[in-house]
């Protein structure tokens, strides 16, 4: 192995030499520690240290880096005292993550690391919305984050690096190419022969360097790094390097020939750096003696104090407080001046107040720009606030969302709107693991919207028309509203931006040009979980949202000797308990309301809720109205058929006539 000092001096490589053996000591020491049963397994990144460690020493100490499971390195050199470390391997309190998460997975914003969640590829569309942040901030911070050759696979690797080469991000996508996704070796991994003909593909730089030998490492990662900081752009950086022990600690290596090691073994990035500086004369076996004794104690001090703490403490309040950063007070409107606008133009409006109160927020999304969005509600806002902060983007709403969450790390808020709310399934990982989860996990909110165009009843088929509130009702650290009227549609809208949790913004595309209301001029927010109660009475208690509430209007327009009260849930997650617990104690009769399909509606929850708090009150069954158990049909009438709106008049006069 050839290193190449150039101009570092002596003391620069003599921390380069005990930045790249800390992280090897440390796996050292708990191999013998899991011997011994007494540490949990983890995933080694013997053998690959110097592309964690060179990466990190190369980089500003406040340049994010978002590093993988074998980056140990990364967390080394940022510092991070090593009792947190071992906390947060054992799953002690001290660690990052309060017991709730393993290993690497967490972020901390005091080093700048943002940890992985398992998925893996997610990391790299979170690393574009940090980038993007420092562009908008003309900051000249580069950002660094990691992939495997496995994970490299994932859909997620080709949208982030896409969107990265189209947004100008600078961002460095460093490849390990450690000749194994767990046991599946990289020929039937990817058919080309190397990473960095895949740059050539996305219109991008790429560089591969020798990843066992840190000194290239270090000064390739210094080079672009320098020069993206400069003229922001992304540069696939490849590292090659092999994986020295099993996926995970215990799970064996038998799938890997004897000659791989024995061939890499010689290559080791550790043994070969320290040669090369003995035979330098920069280290001497006193010098190599004196640091190892250093970190031994290191090492020792950190897990002392680990052994020495206490399991976590399990406390219920604890756990659900901590699903939600603290959300803000209610905005109330202070003149009472109000305009007549459409349900579509009272989004638009909402999210156009939203942009001229808070310079730090984005709106992403297709054809979002000069095209207005394809429902328009974005028209006019590129001219308004530009093209930096109203931005179109490629068709990948994975990288999007997760560019959202990284966003929200680096200081912004963000609107991201689905075309249509069916395309949410490919950016379902990123909502449902990476903003739901994450600040529950280690405390960081993730204050994105998304914007979800919405539901049936305009003959668009089973891919444009789907209600799929419910996939996202079951997962905790979200929240979801679905404005009714266009008065809630932008006091929804401004309260979800002003949250800094994730919320999901349902609007039904058939309400969009179909109803119009006195919307305040003002801003101002409607609370989110308060549901609102258009209609009293006392036979029955109709529990709707969306366009449910106006197909109940209807109906019970055209029955006036129903006296019903009828409750518009406008949240989803919350609902409003209180609310419609209370009118069910009243009435006594109750149908639950909604235009997405039957089973495993919101409709069942709430009708579960019912029969458990009101089983006293009731005077019959709870009833629930739903879509047929399909998908979507287009023609018209197979689509009426589908919806709930006819066979929810015969169920309602069932009810009440029970
Ligand atoms: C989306 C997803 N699918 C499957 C897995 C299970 N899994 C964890 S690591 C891994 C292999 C990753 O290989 P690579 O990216 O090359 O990283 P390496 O472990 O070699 O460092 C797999 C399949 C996962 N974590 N995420």
């Amino acid at each position: 192995m050839r290193f190449d000092r150039k101009t570092l001096a002596d003391h620069e490589l003599i921390t380069i030499y005990t930045s790249i053996l800390k992280p090897r000591m440390i796996e050292e020491k708990m191999l013998v520690l899991l011997r011994q049963g007494k540490i949990a397994k983890w995933f080694s990144g013997i053998g690959q240290e110097a592309i964690s460690v060179g990466t990190a020493l190369a980089l500003d100490s406040d340049e994010y880096i978002l590093p993988m499971h074998r980056n140990l390195g990364i967390f080394t050199v940022r510092e991070i005292p090593l009792h947190r470390l071992f906390s947060q391997f054992q799953g002690k309190p001290g660690g990052f993550t309060k017991s709730r998460d393993r290993s690497f997975h967490f972020g901390t914003q005091d080093y700048k690391i943002i940890g992985m969640i398992s998925h893996l590829g997610p990391q790299m569309g979170v690393a574009d919305g940090i980038a993007l942040a420092n562009v908008l901030h003309s900051n000249q911070k580069c950002t660094a984050v990691f992939s495997g050759d496995g994970g490299a696979s994932e859909g997620d690797f080709h949208e982030s690096i896409n969107v990265a080469a189209v947004w100008e991000l600078p961002v460095i996508f460093i490849i390990e190419n450690n000749g194994y996704g767990l046991s599946t070796p990289s020929n039937e991994q990817f058919r080309c022969k190397q990473f960095i003909d895949k740059a050539i593909g996305y219109g991008i730089e790429g560089v591969q360097v020798d990843g066992n030998n840190i000194l290239e490492v270090y000064h390739a990662v210094d080079r672009i790094a320098k020069d993206i900081r400069k003229q922001p752009r992304p540069v696939l950086l490849e590292c090659l390097t092999f994986r020295m022990r099993g996926h995970e600690e215990a799970s064996g290596t038998k799938y890997v020939p004897q000659e791989l090691f024995d061939e890499w073994g010689k290559k080791d990035p550790v043994k070969n750096f320290e040669d090369y500086l003995l035979a330098e004369g920069v280290l001497s076996q006193e010098i190599i003696n004196d640091v190892r004794n250093r970190i031994r104690q290191e090492i020792e001090s950190g897990l002392e104090i680990t052994f020495a703490e206490s399991e976590p403490e399990p406390d219920t309040n604890t756990e659900l407080n901590d699903m939600f950063a603290p959300s803000p007070e209610v905005i109330h409107a202070v003149s009472s001046s109000s305009t007549e606008l459409r349900f579509l133009d009272a989004v638009s409006s909402g999210m156009k107040q939203c942009m001229e109160r808070h310079p730090n927020l984005v709106i992403m999304g297709q054809d979002v720009a000069e095209y207005g969005g394809v429902f328009k509600a974005t028209l006019g806002f590129v001219e308004q606030f530009g093209k930096k902060r109203v931005r179109n983007t490629p068709l990948c709403e994975s990288a999007i969302i997760g560019a959202g969450l990284g966003l929200s790390i680096n200081g912004y808020k963000s609107i991201v709107e689905m075309q249509f709310a069916d395309f949410v399934t490919c950016g379902f990982n990123q909502i449902v693991n990476n903003l739901a989860k994450t600040h529950y996990r280690w405390g960081q909110h993730a204050d994105v919207v998304v914007r979800m165009p919405t539901g049936a009843g305009v003959g668009a088929g089973p891919f444009h028309s789907q209600s799929n509130e419910a996939w996202f009702f079951h997962v905790p650290g979200l929240k979801i509203v679905y404005p009714a009227f266009p008065n809630d549609a932008k006091g929804l809208l401004i309260a979800a931006v002003e949250d800094p949790n994730p919320v999901m913004y349902f609007e039904h595309k058939a309400l969009y040009r179909s109803i119009s209301g006195q919307v305040p001029d003002d801003y101002y927010s409607t609370p989110i979980g308060k549901a609102s109660l258009i209609r009293k009475g006392d036979d029955v208690s109709v529990i709707t949202y969306g366009l449910g509430v106006h197909w109940a209007m209807e109906i019970l327009d055209q029955h006036p000797e129903i006296s019903a009260d009828l409750v518009d849930l406008r949240s989803l997650l919350p609902w409003d308990q209180e609310t419609v617990l209370a009118s069910v104690r009243k009435t006594g009769k109750v149908i639950v309301l909604h235009e997405d399909t039957f089973t495993g509606g919101i409709g069942a929850e709430i009708a579960a809720t019912i029969a458990a708090e009101c089983f006293m009150n009731l005077d019959a069954p709870v009833v629930r109205s739903a879509s047929l158990d399909t998908p979507v049909p287009m023609s018209s009438k197979l689509e009426w058929n589908f919806l709930p709106k006819t066979r929810f008049e015969k169920q309602l006069l069932d009810l009440v006539n029970y």
